[in-house]
């Protein structure tokens, strides 16, 4: 079926060789329930999501869980993204409970998604081939009081400039909040510049959240999917870009808060 699908995705291709860009790459278009725009912006990155740039942000949520039964009560998360003309960045909040990255299981960073923690992949050429080494994937986590970051793929195409957690036990609310910059493969420049130049660019991407209550990894929550299962770039939703800032008062916005985006589900 998979094999049928990429023969008949090449097919197409071949036929818009001749054709616009645009359209090719609508060709390719991930799952297409899943978009969202990164919107101009520079928050403060400091772990306090309440930035004016935030609350303008297309806030979405993670609403693919994987782990069954083994969900823990309560546990949900959502994301936004930002971009300026330095920085990628990104915040997400989460509802858990228990804050956990046991070293038992998290000995180092590299292990990092098998406790409480988010991940995010990037397919930056738009082109939804599952398991692209060209693909971007990095995440971090609140190891007691560190941070511990790491890029599984393409780990030359991401410098992480700053990561702020915090942790607040009694809301029982992580927030994660970043400022990274992304490298394109081809043209080899920064990924700000490229949607400088390309303000209609659209990528393939996805976030999640890892689940952990203290011994082994529960499952994860995602945005499309993508990352968790498998690293298939056919399933990340689609990543576009406003160039303008958007007003804090998010108009069309269903909620702006995590409290009003779960009151209105
Ligand atoms: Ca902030
Ligand atoms: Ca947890």
């Amino acid at each position: 079926m998979r094999t049928g699908i990429r023969i008949a995705s090449l097919g197409v291709l071949a036929l818009l060789i001749a054709g616009s860009a645009s359209v090719a790459m609508d060709a390719f278009a991930a799952n297409p329930k899943y978009n969202r725009v990164a919107r101009r912006g520079t928050p403060k990155v400091d772990g306090a999501l309440d930035d004016a740039a935030w609350k303008g942000a297309d806030w979405q949520e993670m609403d693919v869980f994987a782990g069954g039964a083994n969900r823990p009560k309560g546990f949900g998360a959502k994301s936004a993204v930002l971009w300026d003309d330095n920085y990628l960045y990104t915040a997400i909040e989460v509802d858990d409970e228990t804050h956990a990255v046991p070293k038992a299981v998290v000995p180092d960073a590299v292990n990092l998604w098998k406790g409480d923690s988010p991940q995010h992949r990037m397919d930056l050429e738009y082109d939804s081939f599952d398991n692209s080494p060209d693909d971007v994937e990095w995440g971090y986590a609140l190891q007691d009081k560190a941070v511990l970051q790491n890029a599984w793929a393409s780990p030359g195409n991401i410098e992480f400039t700053s990561i702020k957690i915090v942790r607040e036990d009694g809301a029982k609310k992580t927030y994660y909040e970043t400022a990274v910059v992304i490298t394109m493969h081809k043209p080899k420049q920064k990924l700000t510049a490229y949607v400088k130049e390309n303000p209609k660019a659209k990528m393939g991407y996805s976030d999640m959240v890892n689940a952990n209550d203290g011994a082994d990894r529960l499952g994860w929550v995602e945005w499309s999917s993508g990352i968790g299962a498998a690293k298939a770039a056919s399933q990340f939703g689609t990543l576009t870009f406003d160039s303008a800032p958007q007003a804090v008062d998010p108009a069309g916005k269903a909620a702006t808060t995590w409290a009003e985006l779960r009151a209105a589900y």
